[in-house]
């Protein structure tokens, strides 16, 4: 009753969300006039997706008179607005999260009963919008959730990929990938402005024009369209707007008279050139053309939203445009490095176009601009050829040239050039321009130190997924060559690059990190040499997640649970009454039902698991994920390593030694690895192929279950998160910027096991440090233990030696792992010396197991554990994050629609 009482509330505070204050009657007439009049399917049947396209189409009709609403209110009161510029946005299925916004999911599940559908099974038509690829992607879609939720004036704006990421399959050779058509039957969330399209520009050249200023012309020019999506905050009419760019060519670039000669591919070769920018996302760039790609992907996401924003801004300046206020109404937040190129494109607008001087542009463009990192690697930090950028950009290039230059002289001014070493190492550190002279105003005043040739270096700028594995080959490549042919290794000029991480410091007023720990390491570092010219403009943000998609709408058994023991639906908005839960922890009424939501979840992930791989796996067994991008520093090698150690054990041991040592467990992974990361794509193989294995064998039967659910994504998530008890947060310490998974996991009560790294540190902090499993090396013990490992003194413990040989023996098939194991050892022939730190931390990880299966076995302190991990997760509720943000870096405020 006081549950009933709750939500009859709740559904009061709802009530005016909804411009139609529908009920299920209305709704469903709704959405059997879009069956109808907004058809996509023929008449006569009327389906599943059918159902779900005519359902989203009610919605949206709801959502599009808030969104305007919203964006005419903006436009009225002529707020300051945050834009958040992003390669990715993984936004994941949109229909539960508006309806469940909007207050209105109880009306339209009776609609579609009285249709003959249910929601559930509508929702589960949509596909997933394959627009990102990992914790950036996703981080993007949970910031706008928290800017509509919390009212504030904020857009996203990316790029409409047709393809966007590939579909991972996996077969008997791992994984494989394939397009992935997600856009096939169309998307009814987007809305196509076809009056809102921007001319961009590549290759050319820049000549001066009458009027004294530069102008970039010729080369060859496409168009950027809008489709808009709306974001419905949750409990409130503000609805932002995403905004994705699609290219196309303009219609004269159809050569109609080749056409009409038979050449049909000429024809239309410039309209594919223009719509091939927005096919893919991260396409292949080992070749130059995928290069290219690349550049002219991320040019097109800024050129074309600055235009957009910059228009805005002088139609709501009215007939007086003064740039000053620019700043004052604009706030832009680059979403790791990808959208460096704003920072030039901005300063060319307001010089080539707007007229302003060279000292104006840039103070504008340095308070307007400002950088998130998500990475420390240094091979991740992108650098592009600085010839592609001069054909590519060449007045882009120019001004690039001119903030080193600036840079420069900066650099100069603080350490002056008596000390030459000293101030090159400065400049080598600090400098956007890599390997090039010094500009011409620099050449007498500073002698440099003797030059030594460089081996040249990779230059082939990829994903952070794909760097490491690349780099290191070529590194292995080169010293097998010197040591077969004993002859130095060729010296070539070292290539010249643009940093565009660099770049993204000088010309932004901010920088944050995404943790405490990775925003230490990155003043410590990755720019320490910045942080000392520049102290002021170094921060934190630590990331967070949505609460509405990430418990409210995702485990609605627990949502439940949580909102009668606290006696409000509250939670949801203000994190922090999660804490009140600390007092019910030890409550046997709340862990039974704490128990019983977990087990429903679980069953769910059975039917799932059944479905996707053939598996049929105990609900009652532990329930224990590891999902995230497949990569070496993630370190699924060291989960699968001690599995494969669990195994062999187990097979040592009879029937009921087995059964009293090990708690029955069903480990999860979830992953894609990027496509041309070779290292990765031979771990997904190992975990396949150990899975065959055990799961096969009737020794082991339901002990012990490995399972690879193929083709990851935001609605696995869904199902696998609330699913879970343990969860793996495995990093090598120090490398992994944050983590936002591991925040899901801890408010949906699992239990995490991890190093100190990324946003751990900060939930170990919260959830009490009894209720987090810590193993393995510190991020300030790294750096030593590689040099010790490099110089022969690591001696393994012999578990790892065991493991490794138990895996060469082939037990798992006929391939003997030479290049993974090998990658865990010296430095000869496969030998990567174990960067990752594998070896070291194996013994303590497997320690750190025994004592989760011991922690398992008492259900009531388990129970325990996992609530007061729910109940300290509030300060990870990405509504924190965008608060600080908005005051810290953007200075944007909150506004309530009238
Ligand atoms: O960003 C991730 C970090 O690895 C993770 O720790 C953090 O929580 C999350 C949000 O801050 N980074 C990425 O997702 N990065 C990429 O996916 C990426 C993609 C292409 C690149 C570089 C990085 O060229």
């Amino acid at each position: 009753k006081v549950a009933d009482a709750v939500i009859d509330s709740e559904q009061e505070a709802f009530s005016s969300l909804s411009p139609f204050a529908p009920d299920a009657t209305s709704v469903a007439s709704s959405i059997k006039y879009h069956s109808e009049f907004t058809p996509l399917f023929s008449p006569e049947k009327f389906e599943l997706p059918k159902a779900f396209f005519a359902t989203a189409q009610s919605v949206r009709d709801s959502l599009i008179i808030n969104w305007n609403a919203t964006y005419e209110y903006y436009n009225r009161v002529n707020v300051k607005q945050a834009y958040y510029l992003s390669m990715e946005f993984l936004q994941g299925r949109a229909l539960s999260n508006a309806v469940g916004n909007l207050g209105l999911t109880g009306a339209y599940a009776d609609a579609l009963k009285s249709l003959g559908f249910d929601l559930e099974s509508v929702a589960t038509q949509e596909p997933d919008p394959a627009l990102g690829n990992g914790g950036l992607g996703r981080l993007a879609s949970c910031f706008l959730d928290s800017m509509a939720t919390l009212n504030y004036p904020a857009w996203g704006y990316g790029l409409r990929y047709k393809y966007g990421l590939f579909k991972q399959r996996i077969t008997k050779d791992g994984q494989e990938e394939a397009a992935e058509d997600w856009l096939e039957l169309s998307n009814p969330w987007e809305i196509v402005r076809n009056d809102v399209a921007y001319p961009v520009k590549f290759y050319g050249k820049v000549v001066f024009g009458s009027d004294g200023k530069k102008r970039w012309i010729g080369g060859e020019d496409i168009v950027a369209v809008a489709y808009d999506v709306p974001i419905p905050g949750y409990k409130t009419k503000t609805t932002i707007n995403l905004r994705l760019w699609s290219t196309k060519a303009s219609s004269e670039d159809f050569d109609l008279s080749s056409y009409n000669s038979g050449k049909h591919t000429e024809a239309a070769e410039a309209l594919f050139n223009a719509e091939k920018i927005c096919y893919v996302l991260y396409p292949g760039d080992e070749s130059i053309e995928g290069k290219a790609l690349r550049l002219k992907q991320q040019y097109t996401l800024c050129s074309a939203s600055l235009q957009d924003i910059i228009a805005r801004f002088e139609t709501r300046s009215g007939g007086s445009v003064n740039w000053e206020e620019f700043p004052e109404k604009v706030a832009v937040q680059m979403n790791d490095t990808h959208p460096t190129l704003c920072i030039p494109e901005l300063m060319r607008i307001l010089m080539d176009l707007k007229g302003l001087s060279w000292e104006d542009a840039w103070k504008i463009t340095q308070k307007t601009v400002a950088y998130t990192n998500h990475t420390v690697l240094p091979e991740a930090l992108e650098k592009w050829s600085l010839e592609l950028m001069e054909k590519l950009l060449p007045r882009h290039v120019e001004i690039i040239e001119m903030i080193d230059e600036e840079l420069v002289r900066t650099i100069v001014s603080e350490y002056g050039t008596a000390d030459p070493v000293l101030l090159e190492e400065k400049l080598k550190a600090m400098r956007i321009l890599e390997n090039v002279e010094l500009p011409s105003a620099f050449a007498d005043v500073i002698v440099k130190p003797k030059e030594k040739p460089v081996i040249a270096e990779n230059t082939i700028d990829k994903s952070e997924d794909a760097q490491t594995v690349v780099k290191k080959e070529q590194e292995d490549e080169v010293t097998a060559g010197e040591e077969e042919e004993a002859i130095p290794a060729p010296t070539v000029q070292p290539p010249k690059m643009v940093r565009m991480a660099n770049l993204a410091v000088v010309g932004g007023h901010a920088v944050n990190g995404v943790a405490e720990i990775h925003s230490e390491i990155v003043k410590k570092d990755v720019f320490n040499e910045f942080v000392k010219l520049w102290p002021d403009k170094f921060q934190n943000k630590t990331n967070g997640v949505t609460p509405r998609r990430w418990i409210r709408f995702c485990n609605p058994y627990l949502s439940d649970i949580i909102t009668n023991w606290i006696g409000t639906e509250d939670w949801v908005l203000n994190t922090e009454k999660l804490a009140e839960l600390r007092k019910f922890a030890d409550n046997e009424d709340l862990q039974s039902e704490w128990r019983a939501a977990k087990r429903k979840n679980k069953l769910k992930v059975v039917s799932l698991i059944k479905e996707r791989t053939g598996y049929t796996v105990n609900p009652d067994a532990m329930f224990d994920i590891q999902i995230k991008r497949i990569h070496e520093y993630k370190r699924q090698l060291l989960n699968i390593l001690g599995i494969v150690y669990r195994y062999k054990k187990m097979k040592e041991m009879s029937a009921s030694e087995r059964e009293k040592a090990f708690v029955p467990r069903v480990c999860i992974f979830g992953g894609k690895a990027f496509a041309t990361y070779v290292q990765a794509k031979r771990i997904v193989k190992f975990i396949t192929d150990v899975g065959s294995t055990i799961n096969h064998d009737p020794e082991i039967g339901d002990l012990l279950k490995v399972i690879f659910v193929p083709d990851y994504n935001v609605s696995v998530a869904e199902l696998l998160i609330p699913a879970s008890e343990l969860s793996q947060h495995i990093s090598t310490a120090g490398m992994e910027a944050s983590g936002t998974s591991n925040m899901k996991f801890s408010m949906n009560g699992c239990i995490l096991i991890g190093t100190l790294d990324g946003a751990n540190v900060e939930i170990r902090e919260e959830v009490g440090e009894e209720n987090f499993f810590l193993f393995g090396a510190k991020a300030d013990e790294i750096v030593n233990l590689r040099k010790e490992r490099a110089e022969g003194k690591f001696v393994p413990d012999p578990i790892f030696e065991e493991v490794k040989t138990f895996v060469r023996s082939g037990v798992f098939g006929s391939n003997n792992y030479d290049e993974l194991i090998g990658s865990l050892e010296g430095n000869e022939g496969f030998g990567r010396a174990d960067y990752f730190l594998v070896g070291k931390d194996f013994p303590s990880y497997v320690e750190c197991q025994e004592k989760v299966d011991e922690a398992y076995r008492d259900q009531k302190r388990w129970t325990r554990m996992s609530i007061l991990n729910t109940a300290g997760s509030f300060k990870f509720s990405s509504d924190r994050t965008i608060h600080e943000y908005a005051k810290d870096i953007w200075n944007i405020k909150q506004v309530q629609l009238p």
